[in-house]
């Protein structure tokens, strides 16, 4: 089986200090959480800026500062947020891409987001698709519900996303596809042909679901972004404590952990 990619969703830009004591917010500590977990065997972290106050930001300065503690500690590929947060213009979101990162995040399409609307309107995602593209970016296609990964497959066929595409399935967000093996089932069935793809469970299905995905041959994406918890009623220590259980799972099922070299071989990151 192909050597299996962890990506650290390290921060996101929901989770609060108060829900996670171990957060990483700043440039610093997400530095510092990224080379934890590439000790421990990531070989993507996924990143969002936070400010000072711990409020979501795109701000391109940054995300070249959490770049650059990162890069200065470890290998690991940065892939930054396109998504953002909730209620960010499209302009706001795109601008880390013009860092011409390894990679970044598209979302397929828009979806209820907890209380919340994410909103992806066609327009706005044929530019987010371009300028990744022009900018020499490997695209994550995030897939949250099953219409986007129908609509990822027409782009693909009009030629707007490169392939082979590589998709990040994340189920059991509240108001989108439901975090159950059946869920991802059904989006593995439909994926195109030569595809790479993660499975990002929220919450309780975090574990399960990165479990399957690793049997499946998939890869998998743990962090505090999906889930705060460790067990049921115990807050995780670390994102790299997160990241070392799939690890362990790993190689209990016999298969490699991927180096971020192999990682870009596998998803042909430039
Ligand atoms: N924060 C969510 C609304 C991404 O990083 O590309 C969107 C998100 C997806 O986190
Ligand atoms: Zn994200």
């Amino acid at each position: 089986m192909t050597p299996l990619i962890i990506t650290a969703a390290l921060t996101g830009a929901e989770v609060t200090r108060a829900q996670q004591p171990a957060l990483p917010l700043t440039p610093q500590e997400i530095g510092i959480a990224a080379a934890e977990c590439a000790q421990a065997g990531a070989s993507i972290v996924h990143v969002h800026g936070r400010l000072a106050d711990g409020a979501p930001t795109q701000d391109k300065e940054v995300y070249r500062q959490i770049i650059a503690e990162v890069k200065q500690r470890c290998d690991v590929i940065v892939q930054v947020s396109t998504g953002g947060a909730v209620g960010m213009t499209p302009q706001e979101r795109l601008a880390p891409v013009t860092l011409r990162p390894e990679m970044a995040t598209l979302s397929m399409g828009s979806v209820n987001f907890g209380g919340d609307v994410f909103l992806n309107a066609p327009a706005d995602m044929e530019v987010f698709a371009r300028e990744i593209r022009a900018n020499g970016v490997k695209a994550e296609l995030e897939i949250f519900d099953s219409g986007m990964l129908a609509t990822a497959k027409r782009w693909l066929a009009k030629g707007l996303l490169d392939a082979p595409a590589h998709f990040d399935l994340v189920l059991g967000i509240p108001g989108a596809m439901p975090g159950t093996p059946q869920a991802l089932m059904y989006l593995l069935s439909e994926l195109p042909a030569g595809a790479t793809w993660t499975v990002a469970g929220i919450g309780a299905a975090q574990l399960p679901l990165a479990t399957l995905a690793m049997v499946l041959g998939g890869h998998v994406r743990v962090g505090f972004e999906d889930n705060v918890y460790y067990r049921k009623g115990e807050l995780a220590s670390s994102n790299a404590q997160l990241v070392a259980r799939i690890g362990r799972i790993a190689t209990e099922l016999d298969r490699a952990v991927a180096t971020p070299q192999e990682a870009r071989r596998i998803l042909g990151v430039r």
